[in-house]
């Protein structure tokens, strides 16, 4: 049923397989916008995630009719005053920068500072509707940037961010431990009874 439909606002794909695991059990046909030919690159100009956030579910919502859940994160290390943060998918000087250009340039900018490397994710989740109604959640996750890389799972920053509660990085655990502690599952449990309100009337 057309009504039980979920877009994932996101071309992360790093984030969609979270995001699937994380809504799985649901009852929802979860969709990304690839499945459905929709490729749309929305410009990230607003000035927290939340705004962010709004405008890729909402743009997506508007573009597909379905109901649409984007995440806007970043990670925030304190020995930088909170950078790189709202920029984190940008931080690189390079020109076509990677995930792995962008951790080498965080790299570069904390080797002077004094130890632990502080930081944490954050995330916030926007639900929107075709018809302009938005609700959001957030989470959070603390940890410690390490100074070389450790393990092949996740994306982004994962392989120098350190749980201090595992004593591993994001990389090197699986996405089902990640998606007990991270940003991203803090931020969708509290947004599950948005959805549960919105698709099921109940939350
Ligand atoms: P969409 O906007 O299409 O969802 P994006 O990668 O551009 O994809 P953001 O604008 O929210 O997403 O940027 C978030 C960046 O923060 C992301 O690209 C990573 O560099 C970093 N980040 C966020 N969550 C992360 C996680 O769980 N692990 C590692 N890095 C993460």
């Amino acid at each position: 049923m057309s009504q039980n439909k979920l877009l994932l606002a996101t071309n992360n794909s790093g984030k969609v397989v979270e995001l699937r695991e994380l809504l799985s059990g649901m009852n929802l046909e979860i969709l990304t916008p690839s499945q459905i030919n929709l490729h749309l690159d929305v410009d990230e100009n607003g000035s927290d995630y939340r705004e962010n956030a709004a405008k890729k579910a909402l743009a997506f919502a508007q573009a597909s009719g379905l109901i649409s859940l984007a995440d806007d994160s970043g990670l925030e290390v304190e020995a930088l005053n909170g950078a790189p943060g709202l920029y984190s998918a940008r931080y690189s000087p390079k020109p076509n920068a990677d995930d792995k250009d962008r951790r080498a340039y965080l790299l570069e900018k904390l080797r002077d500072k004094p130890r632990p490397w502080r930081a944490r994710f954050c995330a916030t989740i926007a639900v929107a509707k075709p018809s302009g109604e938005i609700e959001y959640a957030t989470g959070e996750c603390v940890g410690e940037i390490i100074g070389e890389e450790r393990g092949a799972r996740g994306f982004g920053y994962d392989p120098i961010f350190l749980s201090p509660e595992l004593g591993e990085t994001m990389s090197e655990i699986t996405v089902e431990e990640k998606n007990e502690i991270s940003h991203r599952a803090r931020a969708l449990l509290a947004a599950k009874p948005i959805l549960q309100k919105i698709f099921f009337g109940y939350s």
